[in-house]
């Protein structure tokens, strides 16, 4: 059986969570491949949020087999936590949840480094969360990471001895004031690694193709964004690991012919979080508006998410990486009451007109060409079916469609499970 993918196609926080939380009854697997604790899924059933940060989307689901996959980094401390905020429920996650011995670990020294170098950087610091995740992928890169597979062996903390003491030189070289206790950091990190311990680490990439041996359905789930990804995003305004199509392959060991429907969300409207450009950012009303109806605040760090209008050059460029197949637009309930509607259909760029997504929008010239649609009024939370959606909302929906040429399978009107039309 073919594996098929689910990608954010902005700068994250385009509701994955809640996507794979409804298709999770559809597949038998749900893996995530890239990506740690920076990552927020929100998910919502029952009138009650839940927050996810590493753990895959279908873990409310009893029957589905959910999968941190090698590509992914784990901070077994904040691991620890997500598995906490799962007691309350009634979850055999030693059958459900399963972890790639590949999958690198995130040290307390990875997180302490990633607030040195931020601090460091001052105002072009990028915004991060904080969570270690590049100091984490640099080690990867640079063949000195501790993976969990490091876990099973007895030497395990000769090894990460070895690197929390690099680590600790490297801090010391930021020349920053960054306050920290190690000794107290690793006891909550041992505690938490033992934790960790008691759930199945496994070959995944055998897993996997197993898996699809045997005819069961896989879904991959990406986290943050395309314009996030560290090769094709707005960099160095980017996340450290692949968030696009191809980073499900290196991600999980599927097979690039392996993968079928690629299927990506957006939101009808742009937010970011953190630092970077950002095109259609709006700094007036409008934008306070899209923040506040929108809830749009960082599930992970809480910070505040810049909002502005769709950017569909943007767009476009995601989905041309990714190979996008079918699309998802989401919160569209949200621009209920704007009277009109931009939406970017170029730039002006050095001087010209331009409809692709340049090797930097960082420059000052760069600036967004509009067209306007008109909006509408009614409340679209309690639609519950395409033919009760007002003309306008119709419109803006067949007006992306056309610009993108790719169809729109899914729009979602609030964030319940419930509130999903499937076209
Ligand atoms: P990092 O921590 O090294 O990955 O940060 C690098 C950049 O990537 C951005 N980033 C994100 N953007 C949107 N959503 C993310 N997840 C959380 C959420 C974020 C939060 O769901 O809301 O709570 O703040 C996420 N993770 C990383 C980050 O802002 C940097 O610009
Ligand atoms: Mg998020």
């Amino acid at each position: 059986m073919a594996v098929d993918l689910l990608l954010g196609l902005q700068w994250g926080d385009e509701g994955k969570g809640k996507i794979v939380d409804v298709l999770t009854s559809n597949y038998d697997i749900i893996a995530r491949f890239q990506g740690g604790p920076n990552a927020g899924h929100t998910l919502e059933f029952d009138g009650i949020k839940h927050v996810l940060h590493t753990i895959p989307s279908g873990i409310f689901h009893p029957n589905t087999i959910n999968l941190v996959g090698n590509g992914v980094v784990i901070d077994p401390v904040i691991f620890k936590k997500e598995l906490d905020n799962l007691n309350q429920f009634d979850l055999d996650l030693k059958k459900s949840l399963l972890i790639s011995r590949k999958a690198h670990i995130i040290l307390p020294t990875h997180r302490l480094l990633d607030a040195a170098s931020e601090t460091a950087k001052g105002k072009a610091k990028i915004g991060s969360t904080l969570k270690g995740i590049g100091p984490t992928y640099m080690d990867k890169t640079g063949r000195n990471g501790l993976r969990i597979g490091d876990l099973e062996l007895n030497n395990w903390k000769e090894k990460y001895r070895q690197l929390a003491d690099k680590h600790e030189a490297m801090i010391s070289f930021y020349d920053v004031d960054i306050q920290y206790n190690l000794e107290e950091l690793e006891t909550e990190f041992f505690t938490a690694v033992e934790r960790l311990k008691e759930l199945q680490f496994i070959d995944s990439e055998e897993y996997i193709y197993q898996a699809q041996q045997s005819g069961k359905t896989i879904l991959a789930e990406g986290a943050q964004g395309s314009l996030l990804d560290i090769d094709f995003g707005t960099y160095p305004f980017v996340t450290s690991s692949n968030t696009t199509a191809a980073g499900a392959c290196t991600g999980l060991g599927v097979a690039p012919n392996k993968i079928q429907e690629v299927m990506g969300i957006f939101k009808a409207y742009t937010t970011r979080v953190g630092s970077g450009p950002f095109p259609t950012e709006l700094f007036d009303e409008n934008g306070e508006k899209m923040a506040k109806v929108g809830r749009e605040f960082g599930a992970t760090t809480g910070r505040p998410r810049r909002c502005g209008w769709l950017d569909l050059i943007a767009l476009k460029y995601a989905v041309q990486v990714n190979g996008v197949t079918q699309l998802m637009m989401m919160k569209g309930d949200v621009l209920s009451g704007f009277e009109e509607l931009k939406i970017c259909t170029a730039y002006t760029y050095q001087g010209e007109k331009i409809q692709h997504f340049p090797y930097t929008i960082e420059d000052e010239s760069l600036e967004p060409i509009y067209e306007t649609l008109p909006g509408w009024k009614e409340d679209l939370t309690q639609k519950n079916k395409e033919d009760d959606f007002p003309d306008n909302f119709k419109r803006y929906i067949e007006y992306i469609e056309d610009f993108i040429q790719v169809p729109i399978k899914i729009v979602s009107v609030g964030p319940d499970r419930k509130q999903t039309i499937i076209r």
